[in-house]
């Protein structure tokens, strides 16, 4: 039975979608459409992570690294050119040549992977040639050891952060968020 209504059904959609075209009310309807599109622009940087709206915006962070290559948290907020402490520490056991970890906060656009390659080689692994790149980072630490840093970051915007220490920026990286 419900074929039966289905075949009127479709030729009335087919019949006002070719009359769609012309008139003042398609115009009207694209100016209701542009409206609605600019609302998406004044969205808050990073909206689309999942988990963020559980993250409150703080100026001190903590960041554990462990023995496992993860770091204990990796999603931060912050406020656009506040000045913010960081405390990286290593609470692995495993010795310092094997699994030392550290923080490096990398500008907009930076290219994760080629960084994490370039650092494999580089002293401390801090490539100089990729500073520009660098917005702060911390030494590498051993077990036991931590660090305190801070920095500023002027501009709204998700930024990536990572360990440098060969192998392990696959793992250990994370965002911070920079609202405005
Ligand atoms: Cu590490």
């Amino acid at each position: 039975m419900k074929r039966l209504f289905l075949l009127p059904a479709m030729a009335s959609i087919l019949f006002l979608a070719s009359c769609g075209g012309n008139g003042s009310s398609d115009s009207a309807a694209t100016t209701a459409d542009t409206t609605t599109a600019q609302t998406p622009a004044v969205e808050a940087p990073g909206a689309d992570i999942p988990g963020i709206d559980s993250v409150n915006v703080t100026d001190d962070i903590h960041i554990d690294g462990m023995d496992n290559m993860q770091f204990d948290k990796t999603l931060f907020k912050i406020k656009a050119g506040q000045e913010v402490k960081l405390t990286m520490k290593n609470v692995g056991k495993l010795p310092k040549e094997a699994m030392s970890h550290n923080v490096v906060i990398l500008a907009q656009g930076t290219d994760v992977q080629a960084f994490g390659e370039a650092a494999v080689t580089a002293p401390d692994h801090i490539p100089a040639a990729m500073a520009s790149d660098i917005i702060a980072h911390t030494k590498l630490l051993g077990p036991g050891e931590s660090e305190t840093i801070s920095f500023k970051i002027p501009d709204a915007g998700v930024y990536d952060f990572i360990c440098s220490f060969p192998g392990h920026f696959g793992t250990m990286h994370g965002k911070i968020v920079v609202e405005p």
